[in-house]
């Protein structure tokens, strides 16, 4: 009787396993997700998408791999979120300013010196405003699997230096495709043109545009400095990256890999902010070996300039919405204890 009863229970616990290992590889089909990128793969983006590969990976059994493309060969930020959402590319990181036109609450990042610290930005971020702004993302075909980050932006030129509200007069400005960008350059007094990230370089070379603005790392991956004389440390806006998944394919994925994608692309914007905080901490010092010449604003033009560009924030407050700018201006008050 012990030795039967033993025996079936063997017989059970070894069905009950080969049952879960049934579902467990039903779970997890063969993936092969292919990513856009603007930037080059030595950006701290390839950190990040290395360390979200290598977590789907191994939370998959080995089924799901993220392939990235680099250098916009896939596309510029915009052409590239277009094609996620018709579902011809699995994924994007892009900064929020070119989805803007598909999502106007996102604009709300645009407004010049919105964040002032890193710290502030991921506090909001990865919280429930952060959580607002991704729960849009699916009516337009989106999924926003974490937010990871471009980071603070600074300009460059190769007309003058930069010091002064003043100096921003007449230089001809690449900026992203995205109405706040183009207002705050205009409003600086700079000529303002908008244009994909793919086009910058070359547009810097032959002198169709005199200067851009992008973080130290982009600058410096982009080797912009071979092309621009003036770096200017204006902090003037934080661009927030988006990692965006079709809803078209995720529609089709189970819910364990739903639960991957999420999870390691949280593995990801961790490795992601850290190689990108580590090479910012050196960008301005190998800019300027780089040949670069760095110029300052100092606090109280700094102030000045804010309060010209506050204009901005009424002129654009009913094509972002009241909404999203009180979440956000309210949350950062909170965050900054105020
Ligand atoms: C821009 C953006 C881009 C980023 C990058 C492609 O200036 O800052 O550089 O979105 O990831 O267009």
């Amino acid at each position: 009787m012990h030795h039967i009863s033993r025996t079936a229970l063997t017989a059970v616990a070894a069905a009950t396993l080969l049952l879960a290992a049934g579902a467990a590889s039903a779970q997890f089909q063969s993936r092969n997700f292919r990513v856009s990128n603007g930037v080059s793969k030595e950006h701290p983006m390839g950190n990040g998408l290395a360390a979200m590969g290598a977590c789907t990976l191994e939370k998959s059994g080995g089924k799901m791999k993220i392939q990235a493309f680099w250098d916009g060969s896939l596309g510029s930020d915009l052409t590239s979120t277009q094609s996620v959402r018709t579902g011809s590319i699995d994924m994007v990181l892009t900064s929020t300013a070119p989805v803007v036109s598909i999502v106007p609450a996102l604009g709300v990042f645009d407004l010049p010196f919105l964040f002032n610290t890193a710290t502030e930005a991921d506090q909001l971020l990865d919280g429930k405003v952060g959580d607002y702004f991704s729960s849009k993302m699916p009516a337009v075909g989106l999924i926003n699997l974490a937010w990871w980050e471009n980071g603070f932006r600074h300009t460059t030129n190769s007309k003058r230096p930069i010091t002064k509200f003043e100096d921003f007069d007449g230089v001809k400005m690449r900026v992203m495709q995205n109405n706040v960008y183009l207002d705050t350059f205009k409003t600086l007094g700079s000529n303002a043109v908008p244009m994909a990230f793919t086009e910058v370089y070359s547009a810097l070379e032959t002198r169709t545009v005199d200067g851009q603005e992008n973080p130290f790392t982009n600058i410096e991956n982009m080797k912009f400095y071979e092309v621009q004389k003036y770096l200017t440390l204006s902090k003037h806006a934080y661009s927030p990256t988006l990692v965006l998944f079709s809803k078209k394919i995720w529609d089709g994925l189970s819910e364990q890999e739903h639960a991957v994608l999420k999870e390691c692309a949280v593995v990801g914007r961790a490795e992601q902010r850290k190689a990108n905080r580590a090479m910012e901490a050196k960008s301005v010092d190998n800019l300027r070996a780089k040949g670069m010449a760095v110029n300052e604003i100092n606090p109280a033009e700094t102030a000045r300039i804010r309060e010209k560009t506050r204009v901005i924030y009424e002129r654009h407050a009913k094509a972002i919405g009241e909404e999203p700018i009180a979440l956000v201006t309210d949350e950062l008050k909170r965050i900054r204890g105020q």
